[in-house]
């Protein structure tokens, strides 16, 4: 497998977008988060602005409060009737990994060679002509504005500059998303003093962030607390109490009406446990698989920060996964019960390991 690495630097990158001929294909990972939305649509209206035609393609579920967002319009979510243009260009935002782009790869693969990746992920393994790859990013979006910059011909903090384009409230919006998305709103390791640096600037551009969260993180149904409680009633401490286990079923989801996106941040909830410093969250998924064989287990993963910190990213890796040291995730084909017993057993032997 090639190291998920750069092999040219965001300047090249953004000459490789300029100079592409044709539409330029913008894609990003399966049931897109904030900072994947966010980079999608920031990097799309930058490159409308420019004059290019662009197919940017999310592969569903989009969360709803994400599709509600300024700039959705610069979008189609896959399906069926879904047809993709030949581009000259296909982009793939926020993941390197093929598990995590599964219902793009017919789109994707036989196009590597006019590939770009952009991640922040420390883990892939999609072969691309091009990659930029930039694991100290707290999100992609934060790589995406250092490309607008580019792109824009320079710092130009918002002026038009010489791509043509400006940050307008899409690019602005969609930018603070992502960051606000992937640091847990400003609280995870992964918080730079630059973060907060592109945080300023658009706010200064007119970005509502207390309205931002609010429509992110306070729109939820019922049937969210009521997954939760399932989630909490499963829990199991190991090792002491610093490592906890959570389990949902397809028969928690069909109980409560919840849906699996909704599964997203109830793994931070442990973390108030002061002993607590990995929580792994294990679930059946509800969707059936292509060829029908195997269920589905997704597995979540995140650690606390500090000395002697547990790396999730070698744990998800154990899975065939990966992702961040603080956040990482795989997928098992494996019955649930198994799946959390593997999970279970993996952590156990983490922190016997010390
Ligand atoms: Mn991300």
């Amino acid at each position: 497998m090639p190291p998920h690495t750069s092999n040219l630097d965001l300047a090249a990158a953004a000459d490789l977008i300029k100079k592409a001929e044709g539409t330029v294909f913008i894609t990003t990972h399966t049931k897109p988060d904030g900072d994947a939305y966010g980079s999608v649509v920031a990097l799309a209206s930058a490159l409308t602005q420019m004059g290019k035609q662009t197919f940017a393609c999310f592969a569903p579920p989009v969360p709803a409060a994400l599709a509600d967002l300024n700039g959705n319009h610069l979008t189609h979510v896959l399906s069926d009737s879904t047809s993709i243009p030949d581009c000259g260009l296909y982009i793939v935002l926020d993941t390197g990994a093929w598990s995590q782009v599964e219902p793009m790869r017919p789109v994707i693969e036989p196009n590597l060679a006019k590939t770009l990746i952009i991640d922040h992920h420390l883990s892939g393994d999609i072969d691309a002509a091009h990659k930029y790859v930039d694991a100290k990013a707290g999100a992609c979006a934060e790589v995406m504005a250092e490309l607008l910059d580019l792109l824009a011909g320079g710092g130009s903090g918002g002026k038009s500059g010489g791509g043509g384009f400006q940050w307008d409230t899409v690019i602005a919006q969609a930018l603070f998303v992502g960051i606000g998305s992937d640091t847990g709103w400003f609280r995870f390791s992964n918080t730079r003093p630059s973060t907060h640096r592109l945080a300023a600037r658009l706010l200064e551009m007119g970005v509502d962030h207390a309205d931002l969260f609010a429509r992110l993180h306070q729109t939820e149904r019922p049937a969210k607390l009521a997954l939760l409680t399932r989630a909490l009633d499963s829990l199991k401490l190991l090792a002491d109490g610093k490592a906890a286990v959570m389990c949902l079923t397809a028969q928690d989801f069909q109980e409560t009406g919840a849906l699996e996106e909704e599964t997203e941040r109830l793994i931070d909830v442990p973390q108030q446990v002061g002993t607590i410093q990995v929580v792994a969250l294990v679930t059946e998924s509800t969707i059936d698989t292509p060829d029908g064989t195997q269920p589905l287990a997704r597995i979540s993963f995140r650690s606390k920060p500090g000395p002697g910190a547990v790396n999730v990213a070698d744990l998800a890796g154990q899975f065939g996964g990966g992702g961040h040291a603080r956040a990482a995730g795989a997928k098992l084909q494996a019955p649930v019960d198994q799946a959390r017993m593997r999970v279970t057993e993996a952590l156990a032997g983490a922190f016997a390991a010390r």
